[in-house]
């Protein structure tokens, strides 16, 4: 299986899944021009990461990727125990990281997307912050008593820390919520994470 990432980007979640099952893959590294070229674009037509490539089979969205991950490789239990109820559990946090977390980020990368004006900008990233805020409060209530997001290590979490690094470089505001920096420290001290964000040139 070969997994198209970008460096930090939601796909690096993708990579730690990966790293997750133990089994090999293969790694290749994005810039953002590759990924709107045409080789790449023959793979992912939306120009963006993750793709992945599993023999003749090709797909991409994130959440379907992690899936397929999680199917192919069910001994890593990113989906659970694979009863009906740690799947579902699985899949809620997976759901509010892709659906809730990562599109409340896009008004901070591209500002211009959501008012014309530039002037406005700094506004649009200031509501942006206080979603992802409150977004965040609600991942640290879940987090009290647990070391992660379903209670069982899934394919949630990679995704859930990747949205934590880009909290560091858009200024949103973390402090206080004490569950979500320890699970930052889990994750940050996990040897998977350390290999994929190597792979990447992250560490
Ligand atoms: N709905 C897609 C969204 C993927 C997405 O937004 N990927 C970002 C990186 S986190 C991307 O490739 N953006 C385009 C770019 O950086 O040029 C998915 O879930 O896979």
């Amino acid at each position: 299986m070969k997994l198209y990432c970008k460096p930090g980007a939601c796909s690096t979640a993708d990579h730690i899944a990966l790293e997750w099952t133990g089994q090999p893959y293969e790694l290749e590294l994005m810039t953002a021009e590759a990924m709107k070229a045409p080789a790449y674009l023959a793979i992912n037509p939306g120009g963006t990461v993750p793709a992945i490539v599993d023999g003749d089979f090709v797909l991409t969205q994130n959440v379907a990727i992690l899936g397929y991950i999680a199917d192919r490789h069910p001994q890593a239990g990113l989906a659970g125990d694979g009863s009906p109820r740690q799947r579902a559990e699985a899949m809620r946090w997976l759901a509010f990281v892709n659906s809730d977390l990562h599109p409340a980020y896009k008004p901070l990368f591209v500002p211009g997307a959501f008012h014309a004006d530039a002037s406005q900008h700094e506004a649009v990233r200031a509501a942006a912050r206080r979603r992802l805020r409150g977004l965040y409060e609600a991942a640290d209530r879940q987090l009290a008593g647990k070391q992660w997001l379903a209670g069982f290590r899934s394919f949630a979490d990679p995704y859930l820390y990747v949205t934590l690094r880009w909290a560091d470089r858009t200024g949103v505001d973390l402090s206080g919520l004490e569950n979500i920096a320890a699970f930052r420290q889990r994750m940050e001290a996990d040897p998977g994470v350390r290999a994929a964000l190597k792979g990447e040139g992250l560490a």
